[in-house]
């Protein structure tokens, strides 16, 4: 009886093996995209951020080589115009991605280092809260771009 209890307990230790490793990838960015800025000082990057994890996460912070200052931003009505404001994190919460996207929630490039083209990549650090940081390639799209969606995707469709 001992020994079969033995065995159980291993059978169970080994089982959470591959949950823990799992859990250490449990935040998704999918089809990140910046605004190309050839003259401008600031642009955003957008992106669909999924949590694959048991708890909510929360994009806290945001950081690019290519931008002095990174905010995340909202976008509020106020008094009939649109505009943006800071926020102090970006909820990612379990089965409900975080859509960020133009007029929306975005990461503001602020005070650029240098112009963004269309079609070159920009690296973009995101730390979140429980998930720790990511650093992202994204991809520059055209100034007048609103995403993907012709063919440009991934694969990525939830
Ligand atoms: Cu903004």
């Amino acid at each position: 009886m001992i020994a079969r209890r033995f065995l159980l307990a291993t059978v169970a230790a080994l089982a959470l093996v591959p949950l823990a490793e799992a859990a250490q990838d449990k935040v998704e960015i999918v089809e990140p995209w910046a605004r190309a800025s050839l003259s401008g000082r600031n642009s955003a990057a957008y992106m669909t951020i999924h949590n694959h994890g048991t708890e909510k996460d929360e994009l806290i912070a945001a950081s690019s080589p290519v931008a002095r200052v990174v905010e995340l931003h909202t976008h509020i009505m106020d008094g009939g115009v649109m505009r943006m404001r800071p926020v102090n994190a970006i909820e990612v919460n379990v089965g409900e991605p975080a859509v960020l996207r133009p007029g929306g929630l975005h990461v503001m490039l602020i005070d650029l280092t240098r112009d963004l083209k269309a079609g070159e990549k920009i690296p973009l650090t995101l730390r979140f809260r429980n998930a720790g940081e990511r650093t992202i390639e994204v991809p520059v799209l055209a100034p007048g771009a609103t995403g993907h969606g012709h063919g440009h995707g991934h694969g990525h469709r939830h």
